[in-house]
């Protein structure tokens, strides 16, 4: 008798045909053999033995760089399960478009079959995953990303609970490429792509849209968020959680060499991307992180914005889409001030400066979360870490001050349900243009996000204690276009208020959006800001605010039935506070 997972390689090899099937066990000696069959046939280049040993160059496909929200789908038998905010097709119809997509796409190839952990091994929060790929290169960058192989074999035993992924590249074709999700089935099926969250289906695929409707059918949250543990002076270990939506600086905070070091505060990594929490038996909410490892944008990495990061990569890392120089390393944009004198661009060209960048601007590496300086002592711990805070952050030049927090859990829901981002270049093509983004999980949301709300709510009712919510804007700008806050590092100083908020000592004002820093509770000994500028970081003005209620409230139209009533309150209070009074400032 075969197993479960026996019977869906079986039935996948006689859909895809492929030559060969390899059961990867997550071995070094395997790494070895795919590492040199990639280096054979170039679909790795070595880069400098001596400056990133273990370190390969991957250049995808020059149509395939990025994830396709456009061809990414929830397949449930309604639209009305995936609401608004997702790309709906029906079950049994999406099976019938895609299955001949698959059917003999592996011929001449190798099956790689992946068995994975999302989270720690021994953790009762971890689920399994299995991915069948025709890429080696899809199979090396999930031994980093997850816990593969063995390890995830023996927790499955002769089980079916595992999450099946069937992958294939075919012929890369974006007209034939699709990314499905069957939420009621636990199956996903990905087509036509080999880059990034569109191939390494354990994360966003799993850990987000699969497990963002499991979570719900069973009382705990996969959210798009990072982690980190805020050390005091007396060695006390806080732990946080942010949810910022692409271009937002989320792995460099998770990473973030702290400025108040000396005065001994320091950030510790436990995710940079994703969060499982779980209500535990005291009434705490408990988080783990479903990876294990980053799998990071380039451009815009240094040793200023992410020193952490610019270590970890120095060794076993995977880059994809990167600029090489004459010395075989890595280069990006944003790496330096002045690129090196010949650069090899990430198609694999001589690259002549001021014309297209060198590097592609959604190029990436995939490293070992261990690999980091900053990684935390308890990122493993099978029982999670608990959360005091939820943080959530959005690009807005000149609305949301610097930080806020929230009056209670609901109004927190209400925040993180009308976050929204203004686009830049890199991410659209459009600049400027404001996109609502609720939790950040507007493309990983696995079902209707008016009942995602809902979800939110209903956690918090079991909370005895729960997180307090913050929401956090880097990036207001003065005037004349300059930023007001320096970031990066200084960053802290705002984890800092919130950790003092905490502890019950550090003073706010109340404002119509939420509690704002009074000047004075802010540390910002060493900053060159002056009383104008602060008072600028902190406004809340109440004309722009009674713009974005109306937003809201458009936005929320959109849920009909499925919006919370409570949401609806919480806009409606909004709206009466901000008109109870003239234009505020929280200073
Ligand atoms: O373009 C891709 O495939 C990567 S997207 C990504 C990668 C790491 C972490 N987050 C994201 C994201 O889009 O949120
Ligand atoms: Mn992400």
């Amino acid at each position: 008798m075969s197993t479960p997972l026996e019977a869906w390689v079986e039935e996948s090899a006689k859909l895809t045909q492929p030559s060969k099937i390899i059961w990867c066990d997550g071995s070094e000696a395997e790494n070895e053999r795919l590492t040199q069959g990639m280096l054979d046939d170039g679909t790795y280049l070595e880069l400098n033995r001596q400056t990133y040993p273990h370190c390969y160059l991957h250049r995808s496909s020059p149509n395939d760089v990025a994830r396709t929200e456009s061809l990414t789908f929830i397949c449930t038998p309604k639209k009305e399960d995936v609401g608004p905010t997702n790309n709906w097709m029906d079950s049994v119809q999406a099976k019938e478009k895609v299955r001949p997509l698959f059917a003999g796409a592996m011929k001449g190839r190798t099956m790689y079959v992946v068995p994975y952990l999302m989270g720690p091994a021994g953790s009762p929060y971890s689920r399994i995953g299995v991915e069948i790929t025709d890429s080696p290169y899809v199979a090396a960058s999930m031994r980093i990303m997850s816990r593969m192989g063995k390890v995830a074999l023996a927790r499955l035993g002769k089980s079916d609970d595992f999450v099946p992924g069937l992958h294939s590249l075919a012929d890369l074709n974006p007209d034939r490429r699709f990314i499905l999700h069957f939420p009621e089935e636990k199956l996903i099926w990905s087509v036509g792509s080999g880059y990034g969250g569109n191939a390494l289906l354990g994360k966003k695929c799993f850990a987000l849209r699969i497990a963002s409707w499991m979570a719900r059918e069973q009382g705990w949250m996969a959210e798009h968020m990072l982690i980190l543990g805020l050390e005091d002076p007396s060695g006390k270990v806080t732990y946080m959680a942010g949810a910022f939506p692409s271009a937002c600086g989320k792995t460099n905070l998770a990473m973030m060499v702290s400025a108040l070091e000396q005065q001994g505060y320091r950030v510790w990594t436990v995710g940079d991307d994703i969060a499982w929490m779980h209500v535990a038996s005291d009434g705490t909410l408990r988080a783990i992180n479903p990876e294990a490892g980053f799998f990071g944008v380039a451009p815009g990495t240094n040793g200023k914005t992410n020193p952490n990061v610019m270590t970890a990569i120095h060794h076993d890392t995977i880059f994809t889409n990167v600029a090489l120089t004459e010395s075989r390393e890595p280069w990006w944009e944003g790496m330096d001030p002045a690129p090196p004198a010949r650069l090899t661009d990430w198609h694999g060209n001589r690259w002549s400066s001021g014309k297209t960048p060198a590097a592609h601007p959604n190029s990436r590496y995939t490293v070992p979360a261990q690999q980091s300086p900053s990684i935390s002592p308890r990122w493993e711990d099978p029982e999670g870490l608990p959360i005091s805070a939820l943080i959530f952050g959005g690009r807005r030049a000149r609305l949301a001050p610097l930080v806020y927090e929230s009056h209670n859990w609901q109004h927190g829901v209400f925040v993180g349900a009308t976050m929204a981002s203004e686009t830049t270049a890199a991410a659209t093509g459009a600049v400027g243009v404001t996109r609502r983004d609720p939790m950040a999980m507007l493309p990983f949301c696995g079902y209707n996000m008016g009942d995602y709300f809902g979800h939110w709510l209903q956690i918090g009712s079991k909370l005895k204690k729960p997180p307090k919510i913050f929401h956090v804007n880097w990036f207001r700008r003065d005037a004349d276009g300059k930023f007001l806050w320096p970031g990066y590092g200084e960053n802290v100083r705002v984890l800092k208020w919130m950790l003092d908020r905490i502890e019950g000592h550090a003073g706010a004002s109340d404002t119509p959006i939420g509690c704002v820093p009074t000047a004075s509770s802010l540390t910002l000994d060493g900053l060159s800001i002056g009383p104008d500028t602060l008072h600028e970081l902190l406004a809340v003005n109440s004309n722009a605010w009674a713009e974005e209620e109306q937003a809201v409230e458009r936005f929320f139209a959109k849920f009909g039935a499925h919006l919370p009533g409570a949401l609806r309150d919480e806009q409606k209070a909004l709206a009466a506070r901000l008109a109870s009074v003239s234009t505020v400032s929280a200073t």
